[in-house]
Formats: structure tokens, sequence, C-alpha cells
């Protein structure tokens, strides 16, 4: 036999292999999921495409993925074209929380069972996916308001950086966080804008809120996302000021930069936000092949770091 062949009987046998863990459809043919993905504009997206690419690889999935660079047609178009291609299970993660029915029902009537990873969609219709896993952002934003409460007082002249207009984190975090504000009239959000949750953005717009007439007054910086808060540090590097002293600064994701920032003490507390869904979404790619139930929405689990213990924990982060 020709050693061509014989690996490609090993290939066979270890394909039977993994159809035993679930991951292969009876005949030895491979499950192909199509992912649609926002795009790589954050250290915490980078991660998350990562983890999802890794974990296909390691389950020997079929892994159809796609970047949509933050265009919500894009990533329509994506789907449309996992369904053309008749794969298995689509999954993706909405860049914007509105405007999904239409291609989800395309998704429906071909029969192709749907999963959101990360964020959310706004629809009434709970037949157009299966399951939603992701963080819980509103709470998220709560936590970032109860660090300012504890840290920096009752009374403070808070800037934001929204993230995306229209997704779901944007428009969670920011909910969550007013909430607990609302409680202290004394802490007020006086300047609010997006940054896209980039760094170039985040940067051009704390340049643009220093140089404002309450720019001088601002003394706390709540960021949507870490990326944010590091190109603001740089703005506000480059107006004089000290980041995490002069402006306190809190931002949300906790990925390894926001960390190195938190030593240097430049930023002050991250709030996590787990980009490591790639093990939860293809478990759940499994149970949707055997055709098991799934709870509607898997949360996941996360925690806040403050400055002080950042240096301790920089070591154990995955990302
Ligand atoms: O916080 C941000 C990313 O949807 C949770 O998207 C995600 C957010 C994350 O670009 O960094």
């Amino acid at each position: 036999m020709n050693p061509i062949r014989i690996l490609a009987i090993a290939a066979a046998v270890a394909g039977a292999a993994l159809g035993a863990a679930g991951q292969d459809q009876p005949g030895g043919k491979k499950v192909r999921v199509g992912f649609a993905q926002i795009g790589a504009e954050s250290d915490w997206r980078k991660a998350n495409t990562e983890s999802i690419k890794s974990e296909a690889a390691a389950r020997g999935v079929d892994l159809k993925f796609s970047d949509a660079q933050q265009k919500q047609e894009n990533q329509i178009k994506a789907i449309r074209a996992f369904v053309a291609q008749g794969v298995d299970v689509i999954a993706f993660s909405p860049v914007v929380e509105t405007g999904w029915e239409p291609v989800l029902k395309e998704c429906k009537r071909a029969g192709i069972p749907v999963i959101l990873t990360d964020r959310a969609v706004d629809t009434q219709d709970p037949s157009l996916y299966v399951t939603f896993i992701g963080a819980d952002f509103v709470e998220e934003g709560r936590r970032a308001a109860n660090w300012v409460v504890k840290a920096v007082g009752s009374s403070a002249n808070i800037a934001e950086l929204q993230g995306t207009p229209g997704s779901a984190p944007a428009i969670d975090r920011k909910k969550g966080f007013e909430e607990v504000i609302k409680a202290h009239p004394g802490l007020k959000i006086t300047k609010s804008q997006s940054g896209e949750f980039t760094r170039a953005k985040g940067k051009e717009v704390m340049e643009s809120f220093l140089k404002s007439p309450e720019g001088k007054q601002i003394n706390v910086l709540f960021a949507h996302n870490d990326d944010m808060a590091l190109g603001a540090i740089q703005a506000i590097e480059e107006a004089g000021l000290k980041p995490g002293v002069d402006i306190k600064i809190v931002s949300i994701d906790a990925v390894r930069a926001a960390f190195e920032a938190m030593i240097a003490g430049k930023l002050n507390c991250t709030v996590e936000c787990n980009p490591l869904l790639g093990p939860q979404l293809f478990d759940a790619v499994e149970a949707v092949m055997a055709k098991k139930e799934l709870p509607r929405r898997i949360v996941t689990k996360e925690s806040v770091f403050e400055q002080s213990g950042a240096a301790a924990t920089i070591k154990d982060r995955k990302y």
C-alpha cells in the first residue's frame, strides 16, 4: 500500500474516533459550522476568534470562518453564504442588535439551527435561534459603576466612551452603569460618545473630550472596553495629565494589556468579560447535533480586577 493511502486510512480512523466524541456525523462526515465574526476591532475580539478557531480544530470541526470588518451587511452576506453551502450549524456574534429577522428566517427555512455567541439580537421570535451564549453586559456596567462609588465616592464628573452604537454591549453596559449612579446625584456623566470599541477612536474621542469646555473637570473615565481606555490613556498623557491619578479609569474586558496598564498605575480597574467562548460554543453545537435540549441563555462567569492585585494576577491571564 502506498504511504499516502496509509495516511488517509489513519486519518479516517482518527476521524472515527472523533465521531465517538460527538463531532462527526454518521458516515465520517465532519460537522460543518459557519461562524460570522464581527471583525478584529479589539484584543477581546482577537482572543474570541482564537478561542473559536482553536476549539474547532481540537474537535475536528469543519469551521467556515468569516470576518465582517464590523459591518452588519457583511455578516448577513456571510450567513447567506453558509445557508447556500448547507452547513450543519450557523453561529455568529451580531455586531448590532436589530435588523436580523429576515436572514434568521432564511436560516430557519433552510432548517439550519443558529447559535448566538457574545452579543444578543433584538427579536420577539424565540424560534429564530437555539441559544445565546455570552456575558451579562448590564451586570458588567453595574460592576464598573460600583467600583466608581467605592473608589472615587459619590461625586465625580464622568466621561464615558461608549462601544459600537446599537451593539448589545454598548447599550447594556451604559444601562447598568447609569442604573447604579442614579442613586448618587453627585456622580454625573458630563461627556459621552462612541469610541467604536477601538484604541484609535478611543484616543481621538478622549482628545476631543479634554479640549471641550467640560474637559478640565473630568476626573473619572468609564470606557466600555479596555482598548478604548488604552487609547484614552495616551490622549490623557499627551494632554499633560496623569491617567489613573488625575483621571481615574475603569473599563471592561480584562485583557492582558489592561493588566499591564494597571501595573503601570495608568488604569484603575477592569471588569472582566470572558472572550474564551470556543469550548461553550462547540459544546452547544454538539448538543444541537445530538438533538439535545439547550437552555435559551448560557451566561459566562466573570469578575472584577483592581490595580492593587494586577501584578499577582497577570501571570494567570489567558488573553
Ligand atoms: O467588550 C469589546 C469587543 O462584544 C463583549 O466587543 C464584546 C465586546 C468587547 O470589541 O472589546
